[in-house]
Formats: structure tokens, C-alpha cells, sequence
């Protein structure tokens, strides 16, 4: 017995592929996915992982901070992270990188921005004449004061655990401190909020936001800050006063995927989002209203045809 279990064991762990070069199986192991703190990612981890599901693979979620995650990954207690923005977390992707563990394992086609901005209807009614040069924001801080604001125009952030202190320091940096204050979003969901309230309303918002997302669609104008040039950041040795790079959307992996789960880290090598897909994803939680489980299962279902190619 224990001779043909050891026998049989040993046999499901081999494939034969087509050049008849004997492959080892992906490991029953689960593939850790982090879920971070917006709805692209989120809707995203559970593509992903019904993507692997698809080929067999075991799959495991967990909550995770999105700057500490690349140290998880190192760590190996977090297989990928598969939106890796260049704005916001390049830095902490980066230094992981350096002290080795995880692995770039490509970059989706979609472009990425993320940065503040107004809707468009803003623009539209003239409420600050300049903008988006972001020297405008000079002449109108009382079209963007808050109850909370303390008399200044109010810039609204995401949450602090995205970028730290970047738009405090820009503010300064630009030397616009006296006329503007920094507000964080608690979640996502409130900078949607915000931007719904403030049409309803009529009245001017500057928030933080990016692009892909469901945003893209209704109209969503970033502002023109000056350019952003490597090093210009204070993190990177700069006095802060630029804007965000027109960056890349990365994925990372533990350098142990590719051999653990050969077939799924040869899939997840060749998933490519654009930046279409990408605001599906988001408009089907920030939209629509679905749990991000359900959005990925409808996504996928809807999407066979873009995702099935890279399992093969
Ligand atoms: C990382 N994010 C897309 C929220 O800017």
C-alpha cells in the first residue's frame, strides 16, 4: 500500500507537455492574492484567481497593506501582487526587489495616472478659470472651501496608506500652504461620494484619483502639475513640488512562483489589462454596486475571450 501510494503520488506530479519534456505539476499549494483598499484590485484579485482556478490551482486571499505587501511577498507569505502602480508603489516595489525575493513578472498595456484632478463639468462651467494648469489653483481657493477647511480650498486625498505625505509635501512645495489644506478620504468609496455630492450640489472638489477607472467614462480632468522627473519627490531627494509620473501598472510575484505553480506563474506572465478592462472592473463594484467576488466571477463570465488565450 504505502509503496503504490508513494508510486502514485509520484506520478500525478509529472506531466508530460507536448515537446515530451517531462514538467513537474503545479503545487496544490495556494496562491496567496492580496486584497488592498480599491475596487480595481480587488475585482482584479478574484479574475486573477478564477484564472488560476480554472487551471486547477488552489487559491487564498488576505487583506493587505498595498506598500507592505512587497515585503510580504518577499517574506513569501504573499505569492503576487497584481497591480503594481508606478506613482504610488514603484518605490516600495523597487526596494523589495533590491533585497531580493520578488520578481517583476510583466506590465499590463493599460497606462496609468494618479493624480488630483476635478470632473470635467467643473472645467465645463469655468469655476476656475486656468485650470488644469495647476497655477490656477492660486486665484481659487474659495471655490473649493469645505466646512472643514478652515477658510482654505480644500484637496481632498485618499487614504494616507497610499502615498504618505507626497500632496502635503507638494502643497508646500509649491508654495501654496497658505491657501489650500490636505483632507485623506477614509476609503475609496468616499472620494465617489464626494464626487457625486459635489455635481448634486453644484459645487466645486478637487480629489485624488487615477486612471483606469470606471471615472474615465463620465468625464474626469487630471491637473497639470509641473512635470514629474526621477528624484524630484522629497522619498527621492527632491523639494517635492511636481507632479505624478504618467507611469506603468506592474505585476509582481514571489521569485518562487515560476517554480512552485509553473503553469499559473506561465498564465499570470501573460495576463495583459487594459485600461478598458480595467474600468469594467472597477465600474462593476463602484457602479453597479457588486461585491468584488461577484464582479470577478461576471467579469470573467463576460470576458472568455480575452483570458482564456493565457492559460494555454
Ligand atoms: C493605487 N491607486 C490606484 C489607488 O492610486
Amino acid at each position: 500500500m504505502k509503496f503504490r501510494n508513494t508510486f502514485i503520488a509520484g506520478a500525478s506530479a509529472i506531466l508530460l507537455s507536448a515537446t515530451g519534456v517531462a514538467k513537474a505539476a503545479d503545487s496544490t499549494q495556494p496562491i496567496v492574492i492580496p486584497l488592498h483598499n480599491w475596487s480595481s484590485q480587488l475585482v482584479m484579485a478574484h479574475v486573477i484567481g478564477g484564472i488560476f482556478e480554472s487551471m486547477g490551482s488552489n487559491v487564498e486571499y488576505v487583506p493587505a497593506d498595498s506598500q507592505a505587501v512587497y515585503e510580504s511577498i518577499r517574506n513569501g507569505d504573499v505569492t503576487i501582487s497584481h497591480e503594481v502602480w508606478q506613482s504610488s508603489m514603484g518605490g516600495s516595489f523597487y526596494n523589495a526587489m533590491a533585497k531580493g525575493g520578488l520578481i517583476d513578472a510583466g506590465t499590463h498595456s493599460a497606462a496609468t495616472l494618479e493624480e488630483m484632478g476635478v470632473p470635467t463639468w467643473v472645467i465645463d462651467e469655468n469655476l476656475c478659470p486656468g485650470l488644469p494648469n495647476w497655477e490656477a489653483l492660486k486665484n481659487c481657493k474659495d471655490v473649493f472651501a469645505t466646512a472643514d477647511s478652515g477658510g482654505k480650498g480644500r484637496w481632498l486625498e485618499g487614504p494616507q496608506s497610499w502615498h504618505g505625505t507626497l500632496m502635503p509635501d507638494r502643497v508646500a512645495a509649491l508654495g501654496l500652504g497658505d491657501d489650500w489644506t490636505v483632507k485623506f478620504a477614509g476609503t475609496g468609496a468616499a472620494l465617489w461620494a464626494e464626487l457625486a455630492s459635489a455635481k448634486k450640489e453644484g459645487r466645486g472638489t478637487i480629489i485624488f484619483n487615477w486612471t483606469p477607472n470606471f471615472t474615465d467614462a463620465e468625464g474626469f480632468t487630471f491637473i497639470e502639475f509641473p512635470e514629474y522627473t526621477d528624484g524630484c519627490r522629497i522619498v527621492d531627494g527632491g523639494d517635492g513640488s511636481c507632479g505624478s509620473p504618467k507611469g506603468w501598472l506592474k505585476k509582481a510575484a514571489s521569485y518562487k512562483f515560476p517554480k512552485s505553480h509553473p503553469a499559473a506563474y506561465s498564465a499570470y506572465s501573460k495576463i495583459s489589462f487594459n485600461t478598458t478592462h480595467i474600468g469594467q472592473m472597477a465600474a462593476l463594484v463602484d457602479l453597479e454596486n457588486l461585491g468584488a467576488e461577484e464582479a470577478g466571477a461576471k467579469w470573467l463570465a463576460e470576458n472568455e475571450a480575452v483570458w482564456k488565450r493565457w492559460t494555454k
